[in-house]
């Protein structure tokens, strides 16, 4: 695997689960795997997991790692062609890409959607621009329409905590106060789908995602109905996707706030949610602090997830 964008990328997913199982028996397995070579994590967006837990995957690698974090002391970049240099911005992608893949072997970039222009951020156009332009494998800490890492780490989870070979996974939006990328919806239903589970994608009218990650998913518009005999529950908000109202927030509705009512009608589910996540919005205390909540195992298993694509990269070289 050279560049890792999305599940297509990972080849055999069951061959890729059982390195994950590998690597968590013992991370430093393939320390040597990555002796002398530098792995450079680009950040346009805070994080706080992806950072830590990528760093954490290069070092159980034996790698060399650099972090650019191009808001806070780099050049101000201009991302668009032909535009006349005349503003706030010092540098252009076109010559920092190619010169940050100067000094690596292997580049992350975290790149959120801007919510500018929908076709710009479906295109991938950042992300894009580095696996065109640095000479570098690139690999997605979430860019602008996915976020393969997380959805690898929950699938890992979720395979460690499944008591039938197919659970019934549902993915619920809930309400949130700004506007937040698609990118972990779309990559969740398209990494659940393609793990053969029963996936249900429940949410209020508008916020349809884009069809090209979540075919072969159910949309149910109730959401008490959706949660009926789930194993699993992935709580998260997202902005609308449709041309029309792209980025925009079309309901605030609180009842869609994940607690004990909806659980309740479960098969006693497992709440799973990416974080970082705001309390009392996206799910309720009781039900994120509960003895079936997986936000900190899927928390850890960022590391098996990035160590994995890590070393698939590395073998690549
Ligand atoms: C981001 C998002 O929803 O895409 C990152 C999640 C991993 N969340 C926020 O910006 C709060
Ligand atoms: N889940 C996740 O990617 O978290 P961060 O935004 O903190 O990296």
């Amino acid at each position: 695997m050279r560049h890792f964008t999305g599940v297509q990328d990972i080849g055999d997913l069951h061959e890729a689960l059982r390195q994950a199982l590998e690597i968590k028996k013992d991370r430093f397995k393939y320390v040597e795997l990555g002796r002398n070579k530098t792995l450079l994590m680009v950040f346009f967006n805070s994080s706080l997991r992806t950072r830590l837990s990528t760093q954490k995957a290069a070092m159980n690698l034996g790698m060399n790692v650099i972090v650019l974090d191009v808001n806070q002391g780099a050049w101000k970049l201009e991302t668009e062609r032909g535009v006349i240099m005349d503003g706030d911005k010092s540098e252009h992608l076109l010559e920092a890409v190619p010169v940050m893949g100067c000094y690596c072997d292997v580049i992350g970039v975290r790149s959120f959607a801007r919510f500018e222009n929908r076709a710009d951020d479906y295109e991938e156009k950042i992300l894009n621009q580095f696996i065109n332009y640095s000479g570098r494998p690139v690999f997605s800490m979430e860019a602008a329409t996915g976020h393969p890492l997380q959805s690898f780490a929950d699938w890992i989870t979720i395979e460690e905590h499944k008591t039938v070979v197919r659970p019934k996974v549902v993915m619920s939006w809930a309400p949130h106060p700004k506007s937040l990328p698609q990118a972990v919806p779309n990559s969740f239903a398209q990494w659940m789908v393609a793990a053969g589970y029963d996936v249900v994608i429940t949410h209020p009218h508008g916020y349809e995602l884009d069809t090209k990650f979540t075919a072969g998913a159910r949309i149910e518009y109730d959401q008490m109905k959706a949660f009926e005999g789930a194993d699993f529950i992935y709580g998260k908000n997202w902005s609308a996707a449709s041309p029309e109202h792209y980025g925009q927030i079309l309901n605030t509705d609180r009842s869609w706030t994940i607690g004990e009512r909806q659980m309740a009608v479960t098969n006693n589910a497992y709440f799973m949610h990416c974080l970082p996540v705001r309390r009392n919005m996206i799910v309720t205390d009781d039900v994120i602090e509960g003895p079936r909540s997986l936000v900190i195992p899927e928390a850890a298993n960022r590391e098996i997830s990035a160590t994995v694509v890590l070393k698939m990269i590395l073998e690549s070289l």
